[in-house]
């Protein structure tokens, strides 16, 4: 590993006070602080493109085989100091900072988080390519450079407020335009074919289409010291001819109108629904956009260097991450024949050689299932293109299961009138995987049931996994140090050294020391509140956690009906043993969504009564924090005691924060769900809490019945207590009715809706009952700080690395390539 003899602080420092200069026309004590923050980036981003350019002449010579990671979403975060960590010389560029009298957490917090993603799918998305670039492979992240990311969340009156995201402002300046690029992409108007005389082929052509041109922007990838910076290339649209506006021709005029209007529409924001289908037409239009400027670009850059397309395989692999880019297939297909001229028989042998899909959930709300009429007119050879696999398969089908009309039925790509992604994702893919031991094993033998047993040889599993760079040495610095204090630093690209850990579990001066840090993180924290929600909370307090998105599934709800029911004993006995408590949320509900909407108000509607009632003594608080993101999710992460993973059984497919806490030191309680099953397989069940019904005995009731929220409600006084205080306006004295849809979703069938969907009231006793032994096990405190060092010993299996060597090893057969020193 190199170390960081190459760093001149001097030379840093300069760039820094040049930076400010060319920049700003300012020095640096009279720039503000965004513009310190610019004048910083800019001075770091000299150091990495050298790298850069490095990697990428060194991938050019050596010509390995590439991971192209196709996806929707990358959820970046900030850049600055994750950059500064992977070089390796974050504390030496701290320093730097302090000479120039910055101090660099006010420096890096000037920087808006890279917000294009939702949740977990597109911050998997950002740590597999952290790990890509630290284990030294070939590969691009290929997506979209929305104007707009995710919304900001304001709360407004206990409301969540959407505001837009106008990360770009300031300019982003780690990025680079690549205008020697441009790529042009078509939709709509209609195939015209014809044969072609000379070579007896059929020829296609689409004509009358709506054009614009692809403009990539390539943002560095630094991996973790090594030399290696890979490339992020999203995707800007622009009008393919600048606008004429003398053209006195109708058509033509229209015609600039519209493709003006496409391209500032199609990149302008990120959809903001996470596990939900919309059908909106413009998300396909974005879909095909990137897709098919990435795969015409991977295909043109093959082409510099090899002749023969049907090796193409050879060289190139293109990840589905979900099944948002899975029109690449099709696109893929059309560039083989309509432009490189191969028969379909060798087309679709390269294809199904390239492409990998991997599954993020089971839910059948996000399924995408395109309507014909909308698919066939926006993409009108890819629609064509669709129709021929599935043609082909449907024969298949029948061929293997004669007489079959179910097996169609569920398999087939074009049926009842829609085009079904996941189907053609999974035909035409080489490997199909889900992302933990659970979720894979519920597609095989639930979900995708009858394509597993036609094709058993394509599923794998891939557990997901974070990257301990940004979740560790840069989140938790006091930790990170600490386990290097103790164990050296071969954590940092290896993090099964965790384990070395666990031979002072029992010792009580390690035990005490992690206490600390703990503490101080949460005292971190609390500032972090103060300053942004104006809420005292106490350290010494048990810091219970759920920051994710806001959605039935993840049962939010669960939770804080557990926190009224809670409150509703401490009234009832003045005098009950609890540990105080602060119960702290965290999430963004996607802006249609009514219920999840009204969760929200209802959190902040019990914080309002709860924290106000002076005589439990602060034995129960609750806090939720305003626009949960990255940036402030590694502050929360390091001073959670209780990582709350409370999903219904079999509905997490993997879930990502639970391991960003479980590296932290917080104890895991949840349900058997996702990649849970294996946190408790690595730490051991006594050192997490876990309840609920398993995902068997969800499934079951969902298939058979059986299930009766009412009879719960019936019998169990403090449930119906609860729920009734839900509409009593003991939350909402103003409005009784503000939280009958939430009641209603509990007790009452609606709409071919089943109540309680998510057997929130079939879970509660018994996570009630969870609750109580956390509430116990906190109160023995050398007991609960060897849990907290057994759950970071344990967290090594957690890693994005580990996960990305075994997609390298399974799925993708790529070669290291080591980059040299650049000077
Ligand atoms: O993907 C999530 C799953 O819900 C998690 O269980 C899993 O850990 C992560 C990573 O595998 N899925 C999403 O985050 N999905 C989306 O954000 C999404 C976005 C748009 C459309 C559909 C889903």
């Amino acid at each position: 590993m190199s170390n960081t003899s190459w760093f001149n602080k001097d030379e840093f420092k300069k760039n820094i006070i040049s930076n400010c200069k060319s920049l700003f026309r300012k020095n640096i004590d009279e720039a503000d602080k965004q513009q310190l923050f610019q004048s910083v980036a800019y001075a770091v981003k000299e150091i990495i493109i050298d790298r850069w350019i490095a990697t990428q002449k060194e991938y050019a010579k050596q010509d390995k085989k590439t991971v192209y990671y196709m996806s929707m979403e990358f959820l970046m975060g900030r850049a600055l100091g994750n950059n500064m960590i992977n070089l390796m010389a974050y504390d030496e560029m701290k320093e730097v900072l302090e000479e120039l009298g910055m101090d660099i957490n006010v420096i890096e917090d000037q920087e808006p988080d890279a917000a294009l993603g939702n949740g977990g799918l597109g911050r998997l998305a950002a740590c597999f390519l952290d790990s890509l670039a630290t284990l030294e492979y070939p590969a691009y992240g290929c997506g979209i450079r929305y104007k707009y990311g995710m919304f900001k969340q304001e709360i407004k009156d206990g409301y969540q407020v959407e505001v837009p995201d106008n990360w770009l402002k300031d300019g982003n300046p780690f990025e680079i335009k690549r205008s020697e690029y441009p790529t042009v992409v078509k939709f709509g108007g209609y195939v015209r074919s014809y044969r072609d005389e000379k070579t007896g082929r059929d020829m296609f052509v689409q004509e009358d289409y709506r054009a614009v041109t692809a403009i990539p922007y390539d943002v560095p990838v630094v991996g973790y010291g090594v030399n290696t910076v890979n490339t992020l290339r999203i995707w800007d649209a622009e009008p393919v001819d600048t606008f004429n506006l003398s053209s006195f021709d109708k058509g033509d005029y229209q015609k600039a109108v519209e493709e003006e209007n496409l391209a500032k529409n199609i990149v302008e924001v990120l959809y903001p629904n996470d596990n939900h289908y919309a059908g909106k037409e413009l998300r396909l239009k974005q879909q095909y956009f990137f897709v098919s400027a990435s795969v015409q670009r991977a295909i043109a850059q093959y082409k510099e260097r090899h002749d023969d397309v049907r090796k193409l395989y050879e060289k190139v692999t293109f990840q589905l991450n979900d099944t948002h880019p899975t029109v690449a297939v099709a696109e893929l297909m059309r560039i083989l024949m309509d432009e490189e001229g191969l028969e379909w028989d060798e087309a679709w042998d390269v294809t199904t050689k390239t492409v990998a899909y991997t599954n993020h959930t089971i839910m059948a709300e996000a399924l995408e299932k395109w309507p014909i009429e909308l698919f066939s007119r926006l993409l009108p050879r890819i629609y064509q293109i669709v129709e021929e696999i599935n043609r082909r398969f449907v024969e298949e089908i029948k061929a293997k299961y004669p007489g079959n009309q179910d097996k169609i039925r569920k398999m087939a790509i074009i049926y009842d009138g829609q085009v079904k992604m996941a189907n053609l994702a999974i035909c035409a893919g080489y490997s199909v995987n889900g992302v933990a031991k659970l979720h894979t094993e519920i597609l095989e033998k639930q979900e995708l049931k009858d394509f597993y047993e036609m094709m058993p040889e394509k599923f794998n599993n891939k557990t997901n996994g974070i990257t301990q760079r940004r979740f560790l040495l840069h989140a938790n610095p006091l930790l990170a140090a600490w386990i290097t204090d103790k164990i050296g630093d071969g954590w940092i690209t290896d993090l099964t050294q965790l384990k070395k850990l666990k031979v002072y579990v029992d010792d009580a001066k390690c035990q005490q020391e992690l206490m600390q840090i703990k503490y101080k993180n949460k005292v971190r924290l609390a500032k972090y509140i103060k300053e942004h929600n104006g809420i005292d909370v106490d350290p010494n307090s048990i810091f219970d956690v759920q920051v994710k998105r806001l959605h039935e599934y993840k049962r939010q709800l669960l939770n804080i009906l557990h926190v009224m029911y809670l409150y509703n004993e401490v009234k009832k006995n003045p005098d009950m043993d609890i540990k105080p408590r602060t119960f702290i949320f965290g999430a963004k509900a996607a802006a249609g969504y009514k219920i999840a909407k009204q969760t929200i108000k209802l959190i902040n509607s019990v914080a309002d009564v709860i924290n106000n009632d002076a005589s439990i003594n602060g034995k129960i608080k609750v806090v939720f924090i305003e626009n949960y993101r990255v940036s402030n999710g590694e502050i929360i992460f390091a001073a959670a005691d209780v990582s709350e993973q409370i999903s219904t059984a079999s509905k997490e497919a993997s879930g990502t924060g639970n391991m960003k806490f479980m590296l932290n030191g917080a104890m895991t309680l949840g349900t058997m769900d996702g990649a849970n099953v294996e946190i408790v397989q690595e730490v051991g069940i006594e050192n997490a809490v876990i309840f609920g019904l398993s995902s068997d005995e969800v499934i079951r009731y969902e298939n058979e019945g059986g299930y009766d929220p009412m009879e719960i409600f019936n019998n169990d006084q403090n449930i119906r207590e609860v729920l009734m205080e839900l509409i009593n306006g003991k939350y909402s004295p103003d409005d009784t009715e503000r939280f009958r849809d939430i009641y209603n979703s509990l007790l009452n069938n609606q709409g071919g809706r089943r109540a309680d969907t998510y057997f929130i009231l079939k879970d509660f006793r018994s996570y009630a009952d969870a609750q109580k032994i956390i509430n116990e096990r906190y109160s023995d405190e050398k007991a609960w700080a060897k849990s907290m060092m057994l759950n970071i010993a344990s967290a090594g299996k957690f890693s994005s690395d580990r996960t990305i060597e075994e997609y390298v090893h399974d799925i993708w057969k790529l070669e290291k390539v080591h980059i040299p020193d650049v000077k």
